[in-house]
């Protein structure tokens, strides 16, 4: 398992929970520093940050981008996959589809987490479910040319009603016949979520394609009551050599956070093996 830790550039997402924000430069050289694998990015938009620029940083530094989010769709434009307006729908798509564009000459995936949308509005469970549906298709499809899944990220009931749970969405991925489609489970709504998170990250098994490493209450793992060894064994179970992530708030301070992360890190993943 990979390391990687969260940098937000997005203003409108203040308070939420990624651990570095704003300066990317000085982010890549503190995770370089820390020990980290990887940054995971959220941009405001596919255009915010020039691919060379960004190239330039990871090679400097020795880092890899793990997966680029689509959330600023939400926070920043309100736009979301499952819409009333077949056109917000579409410009949804379309802001996804530009991230995917973005990350994948890195070999990074991008995530649909808030962009997932929920039902309301006059929008029915079933109807933002299809709406979730076809737009996975068709973003997928369109990632297999860089040689990456898309990654879809079930949230807690407060955040959005298509899926809570990790076996639940696995159902439908497998039902609706939905290819190149990799879950993100993050253990903060796992936590919320799952009768138990280590048995539901084992039930998930190949499904599992990026991790969201942070504690029970969103703080860096050490701060909560989540059994995280029993998280990491359960990974390790089977088999997953992805990126344990971390996004989580900047508690009590980033780089603070940042350090307590890398040694949960090392912790779970080399001493208690
Ligand atoms: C939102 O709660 C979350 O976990 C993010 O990863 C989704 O954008
Ligand atoms: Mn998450």
């Amino acid at each position: 398992m990979k390391s990687a830790i969260t940098v937000s550039l997005v203003p409108e997402a203040r308070g939420g929970p990624f651990v570095f924000w704003d300066d990317l430069p000085a982010a890549c050289r503190t995770a370089r520093e820390i020990g980290y694998d990887a940054i995971e990015l959220f941009p405001p938009s596919a255009d915010a940050v020039r691919p060379a620029e960004l190239r330039k940083l990871l090679d400097g530094e020795g880092l890899r981008l793990a997966a680029v989010g689509t959330g600023a769709g939400w926070v920043k434009h309100r736009l979301h996959l499952a819409q009333p307006d077949e056109s917000a729908r579409s410009q949804a798509r379309d802001f996804i589809r530009s991230i995917i564009d973005f990350a994948g000459p890195f070999g990074a995936p991008a995530i649909i987490g808030s962009m997932q949308g929920r039902s309301g509005e006059g929008v029915s469970k079933d109807e933002a479910r299809n709406a979730l549906g076809d737009a996975l298709n068709q973003l997928a499809e369109h990632a297999k040319q860089f040689g990456v899944p898309l990654i879809y990220e079930p949230l807690n009931r407060y955040e959005t009603d298509q899926f809570n749970r990790v076996a639940d969405a696995v159902s439908w991925l497998e039902d609706s016949k939905i290819e190149n489609v990799r879950l993100l489970c993050d253990l903060f709504h796992m936590n919320i979520e799952e009768t138990d998170v280590a048995a539901a990250l084992r039930d998930a098994g190949n499904h599992v394609g990026h991790v969201h490493f942070v504690d029970s209450n969103r703080r860096p793992v050490g701060h909560g009551h989540l059994d995280v060894g029993r998280a990491i064994a359960a990974l390790r179970d089977i088999g997953y050599d992805g990126y344990l992530s971390a996004e989580a708030f900047p508690y009590p301070d980033p780089e603070s956070a940042a350090r307590q992360t890398m040694n949960a890190y090392r912790d779970f993943t080399t001493h208690r093996v």
